[in-house]
């Protein structure tokens, strides 16, 4: 198939975007929160730009998969953008999340060492609100020692009320379970 694994699109708006109807996921997150970096490692080649400076992903952008769309947003919590920039993409992304039509749900990306805020609690309501797939995924799982990552994970996972998934994009740890809950869905990468 042409055109598979591949930068599309990047948008604001809908009239920007694909309009082909497949199916979305939306990978949603603090910025730095490693989204992009997560993409990559699921797709296996470095289609999503990452960068240490947070606040690089400023437009929402689509990569074609099998028959779907990878979405990955703009990092939410970033105060280095100029107040207005911020909020046209901000508004961007908030009428994508409410209005979309092919979008079936996320995947949010946090840092393990971060406690879930308020950005993220909502993330959690949209999905349970519009009856939309939601998976958790902590990153940076690397950057912890084992009893760390217990005590993250009966942390994360009571904040959540959900099964997170804990990765690593440094060393691919994690990754084939998040691959595993996305072809769950019946979506081919
Ligand atoms: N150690 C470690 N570093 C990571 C991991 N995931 C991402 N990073 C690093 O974190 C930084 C941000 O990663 P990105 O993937 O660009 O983050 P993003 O969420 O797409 O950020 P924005 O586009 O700014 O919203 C980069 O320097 C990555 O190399 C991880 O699992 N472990
Ligand atoms: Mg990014």
């Amino acid at each position: 198939m042409a055109n598979v694994r591949q930068f599309v699109t990047s948008a604001l708006y809908a009239k920007e975007m694909p309009t082909d109807g497949k199916i979305e996921l939306a990978f949603m997150g603090r910025s730095n929160a490693g989204k992009s970096s997560l993409i990559n490692r699921l797709v296996g080649s470095k289609i999503a730009h990452t960068s240490g400076t947070p606040g690089r992903t400023q437009r929402l952008n689509f990569f074609a998969m099998k028959g779907w769309y990878i979405v990955d947003l703009p990092g939410f919590g970033y105060a280095k953008v100029s107040k207005a920039q911020r909020e046209i993409f901000g508004q961007a992304v908030e009428t994508y999340l409410t209005t979309r039509q092919p979008l079936i749900g996320g995947i949010l990306i946090q840092d393990v060492r971060r406690e879930p805020e308020e950005e993220e609690l909502m993330v959690k309501k949209w999905a349970y609100d519009r009856n939309l797939y939601l998976a958790v995924v902590a990153s940076k799982v690397d950057k912890l020692n084992q009893a760390e990552r217990i005590e993250r994970r009966k942390r994360l996972e009571a904040v959540y009320g959900t099964e997170v998934y804990f990765v690593s994009n440094r060393t691919a740890e994690g990754i084939a379970e998040v691959k595993g809950a996305i072809l769950g869905l019946g979506l081919a990468i």
